[in-house]
């Protein structure tokens, strides 16, 4: 007997529905789109189509592991527990605690839910994530400008005449910031109706390929181009504003300094490019800037990402349909914010601030290594591989080794489990309920879709499970965590003016609640008292209603909104935040820079998910390989055959060259998540490949959010064999 369920794939951004088949044995037969949901309609990926084969991965661990020196065994759940509370037990302070939270947290109710509380229960300040290894600027950018770091506007995919991307390849990664199912359908379809796209990369990508036009740019010099871009709305009296700011002028000012001649000589973007992508984005009827990952983790990765916004402010496109809009999303609860600060504290070090309550992953071994009050010496990583993730992670993986005690929550035994002392695995993707409570704040239609879990549980906890009771052995309160949180809102709700249930009692409304569990009914309570909720009476959504709509719902086009959206203290879009004009001046001290001789970026590969799919037989092999892309002028002139050395300040990798004109002569690009050498994970560790992060660089942030920049390392590169002094 076979059974035909659905559930929004959790693997990237674009959360596609997908239609999978079960045999009797709960195993997955078959993976395709979901033509109902009304949302991805239908479209999937080879990783989407691959759900089965890595939920049922041989090598994903089904049990504890707890780890006696070199040697793993499996343990039961009470004593693996058990071993993590005394290790907990010998920490003498929680200031030594620190925590990592890795990517796949903002794809689970886990990580969405239990992780924050766990944080607090653990009552340090050292906690890190993979955001300052990739978004951090743009929340820095949206705290400053709008009043909060989640405010992030998207590009209106669907109705814009002109798109000018920089930094993204969503041909490849479907999308990241901008919750697009089928990006690349989206994008074919902006050009049939006549739009222009404009993508801006060193590398002639798959998504340059589809545009309009292709513009080669200098690796780490986007917020350079980005100015010379403002520079020409000004000088041509282009810029029409639609809202009121404050900071025009700051920003005018500034702006000069970045004439056209000026940027193409740093960006390698000619002038009358500049000149032009000004004038295009001025005329067309709507249009969006949007720029991600390339141009986030850079040098100037903050500057980059607010003049993005100041682009979209300026040419009139902020909150307008066909411009730069803000989501709506079904949980937002719209409780008065207080407007963004950061920087509250810095990290003990080096002194790097706080952004979003979180310390920059590029000195999380400075914290490990270095002695004193507050060193971090037990750690807890939740669904992160740090070392082959992090900025020169070959070092985080000499410091884990030296930690007193480590925890993984992790499905496996990988490069950065392998230094814990306890492994708790979550279950099977199957076994955990879905919904995307961070990504659908950056979607491009507003739509909510709730997946129940697809098969009980067995002996294992779900994840949500496993974060709770490590919130209860962190804070030595018995009792149910889910409950606190949800008298907490309600708390907070009964007491906000218009939250459709001020003054009502907070014991009667909880229950009221529907859900199985307790992630179900905060789900539910958060959708009831969301933008259209039934209780805060502009709809009628609740769990109940989201489990009738297997397929998902949708709650319309995005629609302007920024009154809503902005809790600056003035009240106005800040448009020169003092943080930002202050880092001006350190971009000004680099205009007439020359660039290093070779630098390196990365790259995605379809198939692959940063560091964790390579054990998945189908997607590996073929086109999806750990290669150096290289243009050939540079093969000829460095003398390369085969495989090539590249080094850094930091390390050196034996690779082989991949030559191609689609980089830019000077350019090296080598896709990060590889190294699988001797790895647990038996059909990575075939496919071993190096890792991008044995060459980056740790010392180098963006100043601003203390983001680690992979993107224009400076590295020279020679032929095997060949001893050069370095
Ligand atoms: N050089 C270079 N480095 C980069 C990047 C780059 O472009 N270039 N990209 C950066 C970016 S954007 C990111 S987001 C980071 C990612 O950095 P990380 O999040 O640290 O790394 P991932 O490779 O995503 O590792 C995810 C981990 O979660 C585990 N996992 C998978 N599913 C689950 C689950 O459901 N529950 C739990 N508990 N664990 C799970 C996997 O086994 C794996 O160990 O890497 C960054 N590093
Ligand atoms: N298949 C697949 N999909 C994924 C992932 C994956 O690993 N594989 N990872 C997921 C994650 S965690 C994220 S954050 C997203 C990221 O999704 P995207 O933001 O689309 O990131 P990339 O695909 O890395 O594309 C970044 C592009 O920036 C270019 N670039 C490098 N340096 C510069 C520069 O200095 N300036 C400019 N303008 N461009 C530059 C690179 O050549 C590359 O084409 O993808 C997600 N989706
Ligand atoms: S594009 Fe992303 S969400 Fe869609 S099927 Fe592929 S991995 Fe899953
Ligand atoms: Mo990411």
């Amino acid at each position: 007997m076979t059974s035909t369920v659905h559930r929004t794939c959790p693997l990237c951004e674009a959360v596609c529905g997908l239609t999978l088949t079960l045999d009797a044995g709960g195993h997955v037969t078959s993976v395709r789109g979901d033509k109902d949901d009304p949302f991805s309609k239908g479209f999937i990926c080879p990783k989407g189509a691959s759900l089965g084969r890595l939920d049922e991965d041989p090598d994903r661990l089904r049990k504890p592991l707890i780890r006696e020196g070199d040697l793993w065994r499996e343990a039961g759940w009470d004593e693996a527990f058990a071993a993590v509370r005394a290790g907990l037990d010998r920490v003498a302070d929680r200031a030594s605690v620190g925590v990592y939270l890795g990517n796949p947290n903002a794809h689970t109710m886990a990580g969405a839910l239990y992780a924050r509380p766990l944080i607090r229960a653990l009552g340090t300040r050292n906690v890190f994530s993979a955001s300052t290894a990739d978004q951090m600027p743009k929340h820095v950018a949206s705290g400053l400008m709008f009043g909060h770091p989640m405010a992030v506007p998207v590009p209106d995919l669907d109705r814009t005449d002109h798109l000018l991307m920089l930094g993204a390849n969503p041909l490849e990664s479907n999308g990241s910031l901008c919750t697009a199912p089928d990006f690349p359908g989206r994008l074919k379809a902006l050009r049939r109706r006549g739009g222009r796209l404009v993508v801006v990369d060193p590398r002639r990508t798959r998504t340059a390929a589809l545009a309009d036009e292709h513009v080669f740019i200098r690796p780490g010099t986007d917020a350079y181009l980005l100015f010379g871009l403002v520079h020409t709305l000004f000088a041509e009296d282009l810029a029409r504003p639609r809202h009121e700011v404050n900071g025009l002028a700051e920003v005018r000012e500034a702006a000069k300094h970045f004439p056209p001649e000026v940027v193409a000589r740093r960006t390698g973007v000619p002038a009358e490019v500049v000149t032009r992508l000004a004038r295009e984005l001025a005329a067309a009827r709507t249009a969006a800037v949007y720029a991600r990952m390339g141009t986030c983790t850079a040098e100037f990765g903050t500057l980059a990402q607010w003049l993005v916004d100041v682009l979209n402010v300026l040419t009139g496109n902020l909150d307008r349909p066909g411009g730069a809009m803000f989501a709506k999303p079904a949980t937002e609860f719209a409780a008065r914010r207080r407007p963004y600060t950061m920087g509250r504290w810095k990290s003990r070090v080096r002194g790097l601030p706080e952004a979003n309550g979180e310390l920059p992953v590029a000195t999380l071994a400075d914290e490990i290594e270095t002695p004193g009050a507050g060193q971090i010496r037990f750690l807890l990583t939740i669904a992160g591989n740090p070392v082959l993730s992090a900025p020169h992670g070959d070092r985080l993986d000499a410091a884990f080794r030296g930690l007193d005690f480590m925890v993984s929550v992790d499905p496996y035994l990988n490069e950065t489990t392998r230094h814990a002392n306890v492994i708790l695995p979550p279950p099977r993707v199957l076994q955990s309920g879905h919904y995307d409570f961070t990504l659908l704040g950056f979607a491009v239609r507003n739509y909510a879709r709730y997946s129940p879990p697809l098969l009980p549980l067995d002996e294992r906890p779900s994840e949500a499970q496993i974060l709770a009771r490590l919130t209860m052995i962190a804070s030595g309160r018995e009792g149910d965590p889910d409950a606190f949180v949800i008298d907490d809102l309600l708390d907070k709700a009964t007491r906000t003016p218009g939250s459709g249930v001020e003054g009502r009692d907070v014991a009667e409304l909880r229950d009221l609640l529907d859900g199985e569990t307790g992630g179900e009914r905060r789900l539910d309570l958060m959708l009831r008292l969301g933008p259209y909720g039934e209780w805060a009476g502009k709809g009628d959504l609740s769990l109940r209603k989201l489990l009738d709509h297997p397929h998902g719902l949708d709650l319309g086009p995005l629609e302007p909104r920024l009154d809503e959206v902005l809790t600056t203290a003035s009240g106005l879009i800040e448009l020169a935040p003092p943080q930002l004009m202050e880092d001006v001046e350190r971009l000004l001290g680099k205009l007439a820079e020359e660039p290093p001789e070779m630098v390196l970026i990365g790259r995605r590969h379809l198939r692959s998910n940063n560091s964790w799919m390579h054990n998945v037989g189908p997607l590996v092999g073929g086109s999806n390989a750990c290669t150096l892309q290289i243009h050939p002028a540079d093969v000829a002139r460095l003398g390369l055959a085969g495989q090539a050395v590249v080094r850094s300040a930091k390390g050196q990798v034996t690779v082989p060259i991949e030559a191609t004109d689609t980089i830019m002569p000077g350019v090296v690009s080598l896709p990060h998540g590889w190294g699988h050498a001797g790895s647990a994970q038996s059909v990575a560790a075939e496919h071993a490949g190096v890792s991008a992060n044995a060459l980056t660089d740790e010392s180098a942030v963006d100043i601003p959010s203390g983001n680690a920049v992979f993107n224009g390392v400076p590295v020279t590169i020679s032929p095997t064999g060949v001893i050069t002094a370095h």
